[in-house]
């Protein structure tokens, strides 16, 4: 039989070569046990009563379902006690989220999105986790919003859990990015994809067609392009998806290429976007680039973009490095 790497394993050889802590290592398995735990209550669907709405709304206005709820509470219970963490930001939490004063506190930040897609979850559409590390700037024992609003180039790791058919984890430490897929037999995550590659070129697209009407006119100009398929500028036909669910829209990018479009819009400017920075766009874009793709708000390296507040919103496009290029090529021309 070949030699199946657990996650445990992967990690350990990462810490031997010099590429993580002890700390980081703690932080990331902790991460991944939570995973397991959404990933067994989300398939439980209907008959673990978990579906549909907590009746409560989050710091984005958005009514949160039970799963977002318990995704949450999930990941909160199981980073508080490991020492590894000095505070945890989340998208359902309006202030960061102190460690209590029972327990010791470590040198990372962790930020995440609990439960991407959760607008999918009724439906049974795949969903995600996504997570973001930072360090902990020295000396800071007690971390406000100031101390988590680091530019994505900071993030000492990165990742993504996708609940879909099998439920797989997606992680970057900085060197390249590694899918695990879940074992349940073993309850054990296992390495199926080392060094993940975006094929620099695609003919697959993924946008919300439906705010087309909202666009920006190079947006409308590049989008029409694709659209004209083989006998337009682009000299070649496009396919495209939107499944609403970030996680599992750059999880085909990671597998097979694409690009990923949420760019300003009409209808979102205001707010600078429909996705959010610290737990979404930034964790990704460090994906992306890892694995030889790029992500930008359609002008600006997304990692490159400073932080204004905790749950800030931007453009997002990321995928196929050369046509997140030609997008950004449409974009100098407006
Ligand atoms: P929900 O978590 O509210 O379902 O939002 C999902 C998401 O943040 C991201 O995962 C999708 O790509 C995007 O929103 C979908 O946005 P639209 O509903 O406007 O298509």
């Amino acid at each position: 039989m070949s030699q199946r790497t657990p996650l445990t394993r992967f990690l350990i050889e990462a810490e031997r070569a010099g590429q993580m802590t002890p700390e980081l290592r703690l932080l990331i398995e902790v991460v991944a046990r939570a995973c397991k735990s959404i990933s067994n209550a989300i398939s439980k669907g209907a008959l673990g009563g978990v579906l549909g709405d907590a009746g409560t709304g989050n710091v984005q206005g958005e009514a949160q379902k039970k799963l977002d709820v318990l995704s949450n509470e999930i990941l909160l219970e199981a980073n508080a006690w490991g020492g590894h963490l000095a505070g945890i930001a989340s998208e359902e939490m309006e202030e960061p989220h102190p460690i209590p004063d029972a327990y010791p506190k470590g040198n990372f930040l962790l930020l995440f999105d609990p439960l991407d897609g959760s607008s999918n979850i009724d439906v049974n559409v795949s969903v995600g986790t996504i997570f973001s590390v930072l360090r902990c700037p020295d000396g800071v024992t007690e971390p406000a919003t100031e101390h988590f609003l680091q530019p994505g180039t900071a993030q000492v790791a990165a990742g993504y859990t996708i609940y879909g058919p099998s439920t797989v984890l997606v992680l970057t430490v900085g060197h390249g990015t590694h899918a695990f897929t879940l074992d349940r037999e073993l309850g054990t995550f296992i390495l199926t994809q080392r060094d993940i590659r975006v094929p620099e070129d695609t003919q697959e697209y993924a946008i919300n067609a439906s705010n087309q009407r909202h666009w920006d006119a190079h947006v409308q100009r590049y989008i029409g392009d694709l659209l004209a398929g083989k006998t337009g500028p682009r000299g070649k036909d496009f396919n495209t998806r939107w499944i609403a669910s970030m996680v599992a829209d750059v999880h085909r990018i990671m597998t097979r290429g694409g690009t990923f479009m949420y760019p300003a819009d009409a209808k979102c400017r205001e707010k600078g976007g429909r996705l959010r920075l610290m737990y979404e766009a930034n964790p990704m874009a460090f994906l992306v680039e890892q694995a030889g793709g790029a992500a930008t708000t359609g002008t600006q390296r997304m990692m490159e973009v400073t932080p204004t507040g905790l749950h800030m919103r931007v453009p997002v496009i990321l995928g196929s490095k050369n046509e997140v290029a030609q997008f950004e090529r449409y974009a100098r021309e407006d």
